[in-house]
């Protein structure tokens, strides 16, 4: 892997998608601890007004927090750092790994940045791994406008209407997506089956560690922490 070349291409285009980036083997350990842990719990986390605003319908769930050696693994998996350390520089932090499920049906995510853009320089780093093929006719693609983690504030605007410029990705099974926090992204309706995506989110060094409590959307500024909207955002 030529660090410094795709270093470059991620600070360019504000996100990199890298195929086969872990092993069959270890995608499949985590998504049968993903499978396993879903069928137990597949109740929705998030509050009626965030679900209707946001048009987002994802569960979270934090293997951390459940001792889940495994997670813990893909964390310290050495390539895995080292790209991380190439994008953010020294003394850069885990934040969270967080697993989103969404069942057949949902929507998906609306357009959003995952945090306020306003201080360029502090922002989180989503280091997204796939433990299952993203397919077309599943749905729950990846999109995104690249370059747009330095155009600033996401447009206020329909939340989920496509964007000129936009970028649809698929990753695949052992794929890897680091995707800057300010980048304009979103994931499309999940039409049959089900959709995993598993997030390592990182921090460079002088960001705060409660950076993502805050989202903006087209429609709004939504504030996790204390679970409502802290600012409605006018076309
Ligand atoms: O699930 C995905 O593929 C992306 C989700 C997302 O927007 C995020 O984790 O910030
Ligand atoms: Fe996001």
């Amino acid at each position: 892997m030529d660090l410094e070349r795709l270093s470059q291409q991620f600070w360019q285009q504000g996100y990199l998608l890298i195929e086969d980036f872990f092993p069959q083997q270890l995608m499949d350990q985590a998504n049968q601890a993903i499978t396993e842990y879903f069928d137990v719990d597949p109740a929705f986390w998030h509050n009626d007004e965030f679900l209707e605003k946001a048009k987002t319908e994802v569960i979270p769930w934090f293997p951390q927090n459940d001792n889940h050696q495994l997670f813990d693994q893909i964390e310290q998996f050495p390539a895995f750092s080292d790209i991380t350390q190439q994008i953010l520089g020294d003394e850069w932090e885990n934040l969270y790994c967080m697993v989103m499920f969404s069942k057949a049906g949902t929507r998906g995510q609306a357009w959003h940045q995952d945090c306020a853009p306003e201080i360029v320089h502090q922002f989180n780093l989503n280091r997204l791994i796939y433990t299952e093929d993203i397919k077309p006719e599943v749905g729950g693609e990846v999109v995104i406008v690249p370059g747009s983690h330095r155009l600033g504030l996401l447009p206020a605007g329909d939340p989920e209407a496509a964007m000129e410029q936009q970028l649809v990705l698929r990753p695949r099974k052992g794929s890897l997506i680091l995707l800057h926090g300010h980048t304009w992204h979103r994931v499309l309706p999940i039409h049959q089956g089900y959709r995993f995506s598993t997030n390592y989110r990182a921090i460079p060094k002088g960001t705060p560690q409660d950076i993502t409590d805050v989202c903006v959307y087209r429609n709004m500024r939504y504030h996790f922490g204390l679970n409502q909207v802290i600012e409605e955002r006018k076309i």
